[in-house]
Formats: structure tokens, C-alpha cells, sequence
């Protein structure tokens, strides 16, 4: 088992938000998410405080104050006397000002080259399955750009009765359809092949999203064109950006669940997500998810892009690349407690987390508090839906000892998700993309967690 390599220092004071990008002396002076931190801290101070008043001993005795004498309670705040202002103003609605260090994020571990940019999704702050559209992840080989909707248009080609182009009003006429699905990049996780390499689950994992998506099924647009169904084995998407993303999408997957959206969690796309138009292609890696879409090619082959020949494919043991890896594997992470995180005091915990499989539906998760000797079952959060995100939870009791917390998933096709040695086995430990390992958070006995591995 191998601690985080990072520096001395950096990782103790680790909140479980930091700026990335600019790692100064002042910020690790201060601990970045000082309000929470501070938060969390007085409210267990007061409740350790009711705790020894009381005598009291239990399951929830230090997780709330006792009323008696909690003058946050007890005195009237100004909030409570005056007039509160009116919402009209605001225009659109943002988070509370309280929130304001739940963002995404871009990795302390990697350097941003041009244009191409990614930020990673705070999953350590989010509840249930949904991802907000402000805190989606994004992934750009090029760059975003906010695309006028009336300008952009939709081609359908290839091997088709009659080629056509379609405006947004064109497709929004279709019969649409709105789906839950999770987007995973292929590189999710791609840092951690070798050892633990970045301290939260944000960067472990945060290059995955999960939103309702809504637009018109694929396969009626093909339809519409008259695809010939003989000799169709392949579509080609591509991206309206200068990235010109191109990816080839086996037959099967566009006439089953492939939607071409618009929509986004009841709102339009947001330009970080492909505004005006993308495609979703559920259960399939992030690439495949061609954003600005512009154009369709039906086809007999694949098409060997440089996307599809250059990146997200898998180095092998054997020297081999396994190229076309397209679904995402059954994975899950414990998303809190997480790494940069810290427990306050011993007692009674919710871990609770993620599970997903770009095959089917999450069939059971088990969580383990002593680095995979023992599992228990979690509880599994409705809805369960087809490759789509499923929260679990898990009561935990905190001793006050070292512990290191693992879940691993088990999808409807009763695949369970491998640890180290399991997946090093088959695939080695010289790839980036489709690591869908059991992550560790190890919990020291002043309650602060780390990302560290188990084998
Ligand atoms: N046009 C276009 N589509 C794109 C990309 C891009 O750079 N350009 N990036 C791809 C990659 S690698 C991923 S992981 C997903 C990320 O989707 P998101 O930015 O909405 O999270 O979009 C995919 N679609
Ligand atoms: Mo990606």
C-alpha cells in the first residue's frame, strides 16, 4: 500500500475543494474551503459540547446539539426580522454564496495544452444521481464555442435513400424522448494506473456526469432518410468545433438508444455540453458523445479517425493496442467519505457513493471498511436505470481507527468490478483509458482520508 506521492504538506491541508491551477502559498496558507471546513468544524465543536453535557452515548448522540442552551437556535437572526429581497432581479438563479467552492476544476496533475481543456465534475458535493449543468464536467480537444442555434445545421448521409439537413426546428418536430444516462470519459481514472496520483475523488473521478437528456432518437432521423439497412454496419459523428471530432458508432448502438439532444436536465444543452446539439450515446465512452454534432455518415466500415486510431485506445501487456473500447465497464467510488476530506470525531457516518455500468443496470454494491477482507451489502437508491449513475448508501460506525473504505459494483450482467491485481492481470499498468479499478480512501486516525491503493 503506497501513501499519495504528493508533497509534504499539500495534502494534509487539502480541503476536499482546492484550486488547482494556482497552488500558492496563500491558498495552502489558508486551507481553500475555509467556510466549509470552519462550518463543519463548529458544528461538531457544539455538538461534542451537547455530547459531554449530556452524558449522552449512541448512535446519533454526536450529530446534533442538544437544544438547551445552542445559541445559534435560541437568538433570533437578523433574517428573522427583516425583509428579505425580492428574487425578480436576480435573473437566472444561481447557488448560494455559501457554495461558491463547489466547482469544477481542473486536475493539479495535469497542464493544459492550447485549447484543449478539462475540468473535473465535484463529486464529493453532490447528492442523488443528477449532475447540475454548471458543475458537468467538460472535455475539449479544441475548445468551446456558444453556437447560434438558428446558423447550425444537422447532415444525414451516406448510405441513405436521400441525404438531409436539418435545422434545430426540423428536429425538434420529431417525437423526442428524454433519458437519464451517466457520460464517463475514457480517461476517467487514467491517472491512477500506476500509483494513487491526485488526493480527491474530483480528480480520481470527476470526469463523469449525469444528466436527463432530451432530443430525438437517432434512429428516426435515419429513418427519415431511408438508411439501407443491408449494408449499414457504421455511423461517423462529427463535431461542429475545430477539433473536427470524428467517431465511429457500431449500427446496433444508433438504432437502439442513441439520442440526438438538445436538451439537458429540462434546459438547452449549455456550450460546454454542445449547444445547440450532441449526440448521447449511452453506456458508450465520453469521446463517442460528439458535441456541436453536424453531420451523420452511414457507412459499411469503420472509419479509423485520428480520433479513433490516436487516443482511447488501450496498451496491453503484450505490447498490443485495443482499439474501438467503446463501453464503460461496471465501476462505483465512495464519494464521502473521500479523499481531502475529514471525519469530525467517531460515531455514526453515511458513506455513500456511485455506481455505474455502460452494459445495463447496477444489480448490488458492496462496501467494505478494512481494504476488501470483509464486504457488506449497501443500500441501492431508486431509480436503478440503464446505464445511468445509482447512488448507494451505507451506515458506518467510526471507531476511531485507521480504516480504508472500498465499494465494488456488480452490474445486471453479473460483472463485478475488479481490484489492482484482478485488472492489472489483463491489462497491465502502462494505460490511461478504461481503468475501472476499486478505488481505496484510507481513513487515518485523526480522520483525515486519503486516495492510497490496496493490491
Ligand atoms: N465536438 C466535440 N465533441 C466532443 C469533444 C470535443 O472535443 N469536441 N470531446 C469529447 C470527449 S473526449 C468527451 S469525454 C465528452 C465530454 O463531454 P462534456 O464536455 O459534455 O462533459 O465530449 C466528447 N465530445
Ligand atoms: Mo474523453
Amino acid at each position: 500500500m503506497s501513501k499519495l506521492p504528493l508533497k509534504e504538506g499539500r495534502l494534509l491541508r487539502a480541503p476536499e475543494n482546492f484550486l488547482s491551477s494556482d497552488f500558492s502559498a496563500e491558498v495552502l496558507k489558508k486551507g481553500f474551503d475555509e467556510e466549509r471546513r470552519s462550518f463543519l468544524r463548529r458544528s461538531f465543536l457544539a455538538a461534542s459540547a451537547a455530547v459531554a453535557a449530556a452524558g449522552a452515548s449512541g448512535l446519533h448522540s454526536n450529530q446534533a446539539a442538544a437544544a438547551e442552551g445552542e445559541e445559534a437556535i435560541m437568538a433570533l437572526p437578523a433574517h428573522t426580522k427583516g425583509l428579505g429581497q425580492a428574487v425578480a432581479a436576480l435573473g437566472y438563479g444561481q447557488p448560494s454564496q455559501f457554495e461558491k467552492n463547489l466547482q469544477r476544476r481542473e486536475s493539479p496533475g495535469l497542464n493544459r495544452v492550447s485549447a484543449a481543456s478539462v475540468s473535473f465534475c465535484p463529486l464529493q458535493g453532490l447528492f442523488g444521481i443528477i449532475t447540475p449543468n454548471g458543475l458537468h464536467f467538460e472535455r475539449h480537444h479544441q475548445g468551446w464555442w456558444d453556437i447560434d442555434p438558428r446558423q447550425h445545421r444537422l447532415m444525414v448521409m451516406g448510405l441513405v435513400k436521400q441525404a438531409k439537413v436539418y435545422t434545430l426546428d426540423d428536429l425538434m418536430r420529431f417525437p423526442s424522448i428524454s433519458r437519464i444516462h451517466f457520460i464517463e470519459c475514457g480517461a476517467n481514472t487514467g491517472m491512477e494506473w500506476g500509483n494513487a496520483a491526485v488526493p480527491t475523488v474530483q480528480y480520481t473521478h470527476g470526469m463523469l456526469s449525469c444528466c436527463e437528456y432530451t432530443g430525438v432518437p437517432l434512429k428516426l432521423l435515419l429513418e427519415d432518410c431511408g438508411i439501407d439497412l443491408k449494408a449499414a454496419r457504421y455511423v461517423l459523428a462529427e463535431g461542429a468545433d475545430g477539433a473536427s471530432l470524428t467517431r465511429t458508432i457500431n449500427i446496433e448502438n444508433a438504432l437502439d438508444d442513441v439520442i440526438v439532444a438538445w436538451g439537458m436536465n429540462g434546459e438547452m444543452l449549455r456550450p460546454e455540453n454542445g449547444y445547440p446539439l450532441r449526440l448521447v450515446v449511452p453506456g458508450v465512452q465520453g469521446v463517442s458523445w460528439v458535441k456541436y454534432l453536424r453531420r451523420i455518415e452511414v457507412g459499411d466500415q469503420p472509419w479509423f479517425t485520428r480520433e479513433e486510431v490516436l487516443h482511447y485506445v488501450d496498451l496491453m501487456p503484450d505490447g498490443r493496442q485495443r482499439q474501438f473500447t467503446s463501453i464503460q465497464e461496471c465501476k462505483s467510488v465512495i464519494t464521502s467519505p473521500s479523499g481531502g476530506q475529514v471525519l469530525l470525531g467517531q460515531g455514526t457516518f453515511n458513506i455513500s457513493g456511485l455506481a455505474w455500468s455502460g452494459r445495463g443496470k447496477i444489480r448490488q454494491v458492496d462496501v467494505s471498511v478494512d481494504g476488501g477482507n470483509t464486504w457488506r451489502n449497501a443500500r441501492l437508491q431508486t431509480p436503478i436505470l440503464d446505464k445511468c449513475l445509482t447512488r448507494f448508501n451505507f451506515d458506518w460506525v467510526w471507531d476511531g481507527k485507521p480504516a480504508i473504505l472500498q465499494s465494488r459494483a456488480i452490474d445486471s450482467t453479473g460483472y463485478v468490478q475488479p481490484n489492482y491485481r484482478q485488472l492489472r492481470a489483463v491489462r497491465g499498468s502502462r494505460s490511461i483509458y478504461h481503468n475501472n479499478v476499486i478505488q481505496s480512501w484510507q481513513i487515518a486516525g485523526n480522520g483525515e482520508v486519503f486516495n492510497v491503493q490496496v493490491s
